[in-house]
Protein backbone atom coordinates (compact mmCIF):
# COMPACT_ATOMS: atom_id res chain seq x y z
CA UNK A 1 0.00 0.00 0.00
CA UNK A 2 1.69 3.15 -0.99
CA UNK A 3 -0.08 5.64 1.55
CA UNK A 4 0.55 8.85 -0.58
CA UNK A 5 -0.97 7.58 -3.54
CA UNK A 6 -4.01 6.81 -2.14
CA UNK A 7 -3.98 10.25 0.04
CA UNK A 8 -3.16 11.99 -3.52
CA UNK A 9 -6.13 10.62 -4.75
CA UNK A 10 -8.45 11.06 -2.10
CA UNK A 11 -7.49 15.04 -1.86
CA UNK A 12 -7.98 15.17 -5.95
CA UNK A 13 -11.34 13.60 -5.83
CA UNK A 14 -12.57 16.01 -2.44
CA UNK A 15 -11.01 19.40 -4.50
CA UNK A 16 -13.00 22.09 -2.54
CA UNK A 17 -16.71 22.75 -4.87
CA UNK A 18 -16.12 19.57 -7.02
CA UNK A 19 -17.98 16.08 -6.43
CA UNK A 20 -18.28 12.73 -7.70
CA UNK A 21 -20.89 11.81 -10.48
CA UNK A 22 -22.33 8.11 -9.31
CA UNK A 23 -22.97 6.54 -13.06
CA UNK A 24 -22.21 2.87 -12.48
CA UNK A 25 -25.95 2.03 -12.84
CA UNK A 26 -25.53 -1.96 -12.93
CA UNK A 27 -27.55 -3.43 -15.94
CA UNK A 28 -31.12 -4.08 -14.40
CA UNK A 29 -31.05 -0.45 -12.24
CA UNK A 30 -30.43 1.36 -15.31
CA UNK A 31 -32.64 -0.83 -17.95
CA UNK A 32 -35.44 -0.10 -15.34
CA UNK A 33 -35.19 3.68 -15.63
CA UNK A 34 -34.75 3.14 -19.19
CA UNK A 35 -38.07 1.84 -19.18
CA UNK A 36 -39.30 3.86 -17.35
CA UNK A 37 -38.97 6.34 -20.03
CA UNK A 38 -39.73 3.99 -22.94
CA UNK A 39 -36.00 4.24 -23.95
CA UNK A 40 -35.30 0.37 -25.70
CA UNK A 41 -32.47 -1.23 -22.31
CA UNK A 42 -30.04 -2.44 -25.14
CA UNK A 43 -25.90 -1.89 -25.24
CA UNK A 44 -25.90 1.04 -27.11
CA UNK A 45 -28.29 2.92 -26.16
CA UNK A 46 -27.15 2.81 -22.69
CA UNK A 47 -23.81 3.31 -24.42
CA UNK A 48 -25.28 6.49 -26.53
CA UNK A 49 -26.11 7.79 -23.33
CA UNK A 50 -23.34 7.40 -21.11
CA UNK A 51 -21.30 9.19 -23.73
CA UNK A 52 -23.31 12.38 -23.47
CA UNK A 53 -22.41 12.43 -19.28
CA UNK A 54 -19.01 11.52 -19.97
CA UNK A 55 -18.32 14.19 -22.77
CA UNK A 56 -20.43 17.06 -21.46
CA UNK A 57 -18.53 19.95 -22.43
CA UNK A 58 -16.86 21.92 -18.99
CA UNK A 59 -18.36 19.52 -16.14
CA UNK A 60 -14.87 19.15 -15.16
CA UNK A 61 -15.24 22.34 -13.47
CA UNK A 62 -17.79 20.86 -11.09
CA UNK A 63 -16.87 16.74 -11.18
CA UNK A 64 -13.82 15.31 -10.04
CA UNK A 65 -14.70 11.88 -10.52
CA UNK A 66 -16.76 9.74 -12.45
CA UNK A 67 -17.85 6.18 -10.78
CA UNK A 68 -18.48 3.70 -14.03
CA UNK A 69 -20.03 0.48 -14.53
CA UNK A 70 -17.91 -2.70 -15.91
CA UNK A 71 -19.69 -2.34 -19.18
CA UNK A 72 -18.92 1.47 -19.20
CA UNK A 73 -15.29 1.44 -18.46
CA UNK A 74 -14.48 -0.44 -21.50
CA UNK A 75 -16.58 1.25 -23.86
CA UNK A 76 -15.96 4.42 -26.59
CA UNK A 77 -17.62 7.04 -27.98
CA UNK A 78 -19.07 7.05 -31.43
CA UNK A 79 -15.68 8.45 -32.99
CA UNK A 80 -14.05 5.72 -31.16
CA UNK A 81 -12.16 7.34 -28.27
CA UNK A 82 -12.44 5.46 -25.09
CA UNK A 83 -14.68 6.77 -22.49
CA UNK A 84 -11.46 6.56 -20.07
CA UNK A 85 -9.23 8.73 -22.39
CA UNK A 86 -12.16 11.02 -22.78
CA UNK A 87 -12.30 11.73 -18.82
CA UNK A 88 -8.61 11.46 -18.22
CA UNK A 89 -8.11 14.29 -20.70
CA UNK A 90 -10.46 16.47 -18.36
CA UNK A 91 -9.13 15.43 -15.39
CA UNK A 92 -11.59 13.45 -14.06
CA UNK A 93 -10.67 10.39 -11.78
CA UNK A 94 -11.79 7.11 -12.60
CA UNK A 95 -13.88 5.43 -10.52
CA UNK A 96 -15.51 1.62 -10.92
CA UNK A 97 -18.16 -0.28 -9.07
CA UNK A 98 -16.92 -3.50 -7.89
CA UNK A 99 -19.67 -4.83 -5.93
CA UNK A 100 -21.56 -7.64 -7.84
CA UNK A 101 -24.32 -6.51 -6.33
CA UNK A 102 -26.82 -8.16 -3.26
CA UNK A 103 -28.26 -11.86 -2.28
CA UNK A 104 -30.52 -12.69 0.58
CA UNK A 105 -28.68 -12.38 3.83
CA UNK A 106 -30.25 -15.45 5.09
CA UNK A 107 -33.47 -17.29 3.93
CA UNK A 108 -35.76 -16.07 6.11
CA UNK A 109 -35.11 -12.31 6.16
CA UNK A 110 -35.54 -9.94 4.38
CA UNK A 111 -32.15 -8.21 4.67
CA UNK A 112 -29.49 -8.20 1.91
CA UNK A 113 -26.04 -8.75 2.05
CA UNK A 114 -23.59 -7.17 -0.85
CA UNK A 115 -21.56 -9.68 -3.19
CA UNK A 116 -18.42 -9.80 -5.13
CA UNK A 117 -15.32 -10.44 -3.14
CA UNK A 118 -14.34 -13.35 -5.40
CA UNK A 119 -11.97 -12.40 -7.63
CA UNK A 120 -12.17 -9.10 -6.83
CA UNK A 121 -8.21 -8.51 -6.27
CA UNK A 122 -7.64 -9.52 -10.22
CA UNK A 123 -10.71 -7.67 -11.57
CA UNK A 124 -8.87 -4.28 -9.55
CA UNK A 125 -5.78 -5.02 -11.29
CA UNK A 126 -7.33 -5.38 -14.56
CA UNK A 127 -9.51 -2.02 -13.80
CA UNK A 128 -6.13 -0.24 -12.38
CA UNK A 129 -4.21 -0.83 -15.51
CA UNK A 130 -6.95 0.44 -17.67
CA UNK A 131 -6.21 3.81 -15.46
CA UNK A 132 -9.11 3.77 -12.44
CA UNK A 133 -8.06 4.73 -9.56
CA UNK A 134 -10.71 4.43 -7.03
CA UNK A 135 -13.70 1.90 -6.39
CA UNK A 136 -17.21 1.85 -4.61
CA UNK A 137 -18.85 -0.98 -2.89
CA UNK A 138 -22.32 -0.79 -1.87
CA UNK A 139 -24.16 -2.27 0.95
CA UNK A 140 -28.09 -1.61 1.56
CA UNK A 141 -30.45 -1.62 4.40
CA UNK A 142 -34.14 -1.26 5.29
CA UNK A 143 -35.43 0.12 8.51
CA UNK A 144 -38.03 -2.41 9.47
CA UNK A 145 -39.58 -4.24 12.37
CA UNK A 146 -36.15 -5.18 14.12
CA UNK A 147 -33.98 -4.82 10.98
CA UNK A 148 -31.22 -3.89 10.02
CA UNK A 149 -30.47 -6.83 12.85
CA UNK A 150 -27.00 -6.95 14.11
CA UNK A 151 -25.73 -9.71 12.10
CA UNK A 152 -26.37 -8.38 9.02
CA UNK A 153 -24.51 -4.80 9.74
CA UNK A 154 -21.69 -6.88 10.64
CA UNK A 155 -21.81 -9.11 7.98
CA UNK A 156 -21.39 -6.13 5.73
CA UNK A 157 -19.07 -4.40 7.94
CA UNK A 158 -16.86 -7.14 7.38
CA UNK A 159 -16.74 -7.07 3.96
CA UNK A 160 -16.60 -3.55 3.48
CA UNK A 161 -13.14 -3.83 5.42
CA UNK A 162 -12.25 -6.96 3.44
CA UNK A 163 -12.64 -5.17 0.24
CA UNK A 164 -11.16 -2.20 1.32
CA UNK A 165 -8.27 -4.05 2.39
CA UNK A 166 -7.88 -5.10 -1.32
CA UNK A 167 -8.17 -2.01 -2.46
CA UNK A 168 -5.82 -0.46 -0.49
CA UNK A 169 -3.13 -3.17 -1.14
CA UNK A 170 -3.09 -1.92 -4.94
CA UNK A 171 -3.44 1.87 -4.11
CA UNK A 172 -6.96 2.34 -5.20
CA UNK A 173 -9.09 4.36 -2.78
CA UNK A 174 -11.88 2.41 -1.93
CA UNK A 175 -15.33 4.33 -1.73
CA UNK A 176 -17.63 2.68 1.14
CA UNK A 177 -21.31 3.24 1.02
CA UNK A 178 -23.22 2.00 3.33
CA UNK A 179 -26.97 3.05 2.42
CA UNK A 180 -30.10 3.54 5.05
CA UNK A 181 -32.70 3.59 1.92
CA UNK A 182 -35.28 6.15 1.83
CA UNK A 183 -38.02 3.36 1.95
CA UNK A 184 -40.36 3.16 4.66
CA UNK A 185 -42.17 5.57 7.18
CA UNK A 186 -39.45 6.05 9.83
CA UNK A 187 -38.49 8.80 11.72
CA UNK A 188 -35.37 11.14 11.04
CA UNK A 189 -34.56 10.01 15.12
CA UNK A 190 -34.65 6.82 13.84
CA UNK A 191 -32.50 6.91 10.54
CA UNK A 192 -29.95 8.70 12.81
CA UNK A 193 -30.30 5.69 15.30
CA UNK A 194 -29.55 3.12 12.74
CA UNK A 195 -26.73 5.07 10.79
CA UNK A 196 -24.75 5.80 13.69
CA UNK A 197 -25.09 2.19 15.00
CA UNK A 198 -23.91 0.99 11.43
CA UNK A 199 -21.32 3.79 10.87
CA UNK A 200 -19.76 2.80 14.91
CA UNK A 201 -19.46 -1.21 13.96
CA UNK A 202 -18.12 -0.23 9.96
CA UNK A 203 -15.22 1.82 11.46
CA UNK A 204 -14.15 -0.89 13.99
CA UNK A 205 -14.09 -3.74 11.75
CA UNK A 206 -11.98 -1.44 9.50
CA UNK A 207 -9.96 -0.47 12.20
CA UNK A 208 -9.53 -4.46 13.00
CA UNK A 209 -8.18 -4.92 9.66
CA UNK A 210 -5.76 -2.20 9.78
CA UNK A 211 -7.28 -0.03 7.10
CA UNK A 212 -5.83 3.27 6.42
CA UNK A 213 -8.35 5.52 6.94
CA UNK A 214 -7.41 8.68 5.40
CA UNK A 215 -7.10 6.79 2.19
CA UNK A 216 -10.75 6.27 2.41
CA UNK A 217 -13.83 7.81 1.09
CA UNK A 218 -17.34 7.43 2.86
CA UNK A 219 -20.33 7.57 0.62
CA UNK A 220 -23.39 7.54 3.22
CA UNK A 221 -27.20 8.57 3.28
CA UNK A 222 -27.90 11.76 5.29
CA UNK A 223 -30.03 11.38 8.11
CA UNK A 224 -33.63 12.35 6.72
CA UNK A 225 -37.60 11.42 7.01
CA UNK A 226 -37.97 7.72 5.53
CA UNK A 227 -39.97 8.84 2.28
CA UNK A 228 -43.43 8.05 3.19
CA UNK A 229 -43.47 9.21 7.21
CA UNK A 230 -46.09 12.17 7.65
CA UNK A 231 -43.54 14.65 8.94
CA UNK A 232 -40.60 15.30 7.05
CA UNK A 233 -37.51 16.60 8.28
CA UNK A 234 -36.45 20.79 7.37
CA UNK A 235 -33.26 20.85 5.91
CA UNK A 236 -31.82 22.33 8.48
CA UNK A 237 -32.73 19.69 10.86
CA UNK A 238 -31.48 16.80 8.40
CA UNK A 239 -28.07 19.14 8.62
CA UNK A 240 -27.88 19.79 11.99
CA UNK A 241 -28.77 15.64 12.92
CA UNK A 242 -26.25 14.40 9.90
CA UNK A 243 -23.16 16.64 10.70
CA UNK A 244 -23.79 15.62 14.43
CA UNK A 245 -23.50 11.76 13.61
CA UNK A 246 -20.85 11.87 11.70
CA UNK A 247 -18.72 14.01 13.89
CA UNK A 248 -19.40 11.27 16.39
CA UNK A 249 -19.49 8.45 14.65
CA UNK A 250 -16.90 8.70 11.90
CA UNK A 251 -13.57 9.37 12.61
CA UNK A 252 -12.05 13.02 11.91
CA UNK A 253 -9.09 11.57 9.77
CA UNK A 254 -10.88 9.76 7.32
CA UNK A 255 -10.21 10.95 3.72
CA UNK A 256 -13.58 12.58 3.30
CA UNK A 257 -17.24 12.08 3.18
CA UNK A 258 -19.88 12.57 0.22
CA UNK A 259 -23.47 11.93 -0.17
CA UNK A 260 -25.47 9.61 -1.97
CA UNK A 261 -29.28 11.65 -3.64
CA UNK A 262 -31.00 8.01 -2.78
CA UNK A 263 -34.33 9.26 -4.48
CA UNK A 264 -34.58 12.57 -2.51
CA UNK A 265 -36.44 14.87 -4.82
CA UNK A 266 -33.34 16.74 -6.67
CA UNK A 267 -33.92 20.03 -4.71
CA UNK A 268 -34.00 18.28 -1.57
CA UNK A 269 -30.55 16.87 -2.17
CA UNK A 270 -28.90 20.14 -3.02
CA UNK A 271 -30.85 22.11 0.03
CA UNK A 272 -29.62 19.40 2.41
CA UNK A 273 -26.19 19.37 1.30
CA UNK A 274 -26.01 23.28 1.58
CA UNK A 275 -27.64 23.84 4.43
CA UNK A 276 -24.63 21.37 6.11
CA UNK A 277 -22.28 23.88 5.00
CA UNK A 278 -23.95 26.78 6.72
CA UNK A 279 -22.40 25.00 9.92
CA UNK A 280 -18.75 25.32 10.42
CA UNK A 281 -15.76 23.72 11.38
CA UNK A 282 -16.53 20.44 9.70
CA UNK A 283 -13.12 18.34 10.19
CA UNK A 284 -13.53 16.26 6.99
CA UNK A 285 -14.24 17.66 3.38
CA UNK A 286 -18.05 17.17 2.27
CA UNK A 287 -19.44 16.59 -1.24
CA UNK A 288 -21.56 14.84 -3.29
CA UNK A 289 -21.47 11.77 -5.27
CA UNK A 290 -25.21 12.24 -6.49
CA UNK A 291 -26.36 9.68 -9.42
CA UNK A 292 -30.17 10.64 -9.64
CA UNK A 293 -29.97 13.80 -8.45
CA UNK A 294 -28.00 15.02 -10.94
CA UNK A 295 -28.62 12.94 -14.14
CA UNK A 296 -32.72 13.29 -13.48
CA UNK A 297 -33.30 16.16 -16.01
CA UNK A 298 -30.64 15.29 -18.47
CA UNK A 299 -32.22 11.49 -18.55
CA UNK A 300 -35.58 12.91 -18.90
CA UNK A 301 -34.60 15.41 -21.77
CA UNK A 302 -32.40 12.52 -23.74
CA UNK A 303 -35.49 10.36 -23.62
CA UNK A 304 -37.63 12.91 -25.19
CA UNK A 305 -35.22 14.16 -27.64
CA UNK A 306 -31.94 12.30 -27.81
CA UNK A 307 -30.67 14.22 -30.92
CA UNK A 308 -30.78 17.50 -28.64
CA UNK A 309 -27.41 16.97 -27.52
CA UNK A 310 -26.55 20.73 -26.28
CA UNK A 311 -29.95 20.83 -24.07
CA UNK A 312 -29.48 17.56 -22.66
CA UNK A 313 -25.65 18.46 -21.40
CA UNK A 314 -26.75 22.15 -20.67
CA UNK A 315 -29.11 20.06 -17.99
CA UNK A 316 -26.51 18.12 -16.45
CA UNK A 317 -24.02 20.94 -16.49
CA UNK A 318 -26.70 23.05 -15.14
CA UNK A 319 -27.24 19.70 -11.72
CA UNK A 320 -23.64 19.68 -11.35
CA UNK A 321 -23.47 23.29 -11.13
CA UNK A 322 -25.69 23.86 -8.61
CA UNK A 323 -24.53 20.73 -6.49
CA UNK A 324 -20.91 22.42 -6.99
CA UNK A 325 -22.13 25.17 -4.82
CA UNK A 326 -24.15 23.57 -2.75
CA UNK A 327 -20.89 21.70 -1.44
CA UNK A 328 -19.66 24.99 -0.63
CA UNK A 329 -22.61 26.37 0.69
CA UNK A 330 -23.23 29.15 -1.68
CA UNK A 331 -26.59 27.46 -3.70
CA UNK A 332 -29.87 29.54 -3.34
CA UNK A 333 -32.20 28.48 -4.48
CA UNK A 334 -34.55 30.40 -7.23
C1 LIG B 1 -25.81 5.12 -9.74
O1 LIG B 1 -26.43 4.14 -8.90
C2 LIG B 1 -25.50 3.35 -8.15
C3 LIG B 1 -25.61 1.92 -8.47
O2 LIG B 1 -26.86 1.41 -8.12
P1 LIG B 1 -27.21 -0.13 -8.54
O3 LIG B 1 -26.16 -1.01 -7.99
O4 LIG B 1 -28.58 -0.36 -7.95
O5 LIG B 1 -27.25 -0.14 -10.00
C4 LIG B 1 -25.67 3.64 -6.66
O6 LIG B 1 -24.81 2.91 -5.85
C5 LIG B 1 -25.33 5.07 -6.50
O7 LIG B 1 -23.95 5.24 -6.58
C6 LIG B 1 -25.78 5.64 -5.20
O8 LIG B 1 -26.96 5.07 -4.72
C7 LIG B 1 -25.96 7.13 -5.40
O9 LIG B 1 -26.89 7.33 -6.41
P2 LIG B 1 -28.19 8.14 -6.05
O10 LIG B 1 -29.05 8.02 -7.25
O11 LIG B 1 -28.75 7.51 -4.82
O12 LIG B 1 -27.67 9.55 -5.81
Amino acid sequence: MNKDILTKTVSHLLLPSKGILAIDENLNTCNKRFEKLDIPATVEKRREYRELLITAPEIEKYISGYILFDETIRQNTKDNKSFISVLQSKGIEIGIKVDKGVEEFSPDSSEKITEGLDGLSDRLREYKNMGATFAKWRAIYNIGENIPSPKCIKANANIFAQYAHICQRQDIVPIIEPEILIDGDYTVEKCYEITAKNLDIIFSELQNADIFIPGIILKTNMIISGKEATVQASAEKVAEMTIKCLKEHVPNNIGGIVFLSGGQSDEKATLNLNAMHQIANLPWPLTFSYGRAIQNKALRSWAQNSKDTVIIQKLLLESAKINSLASVGKYQSK
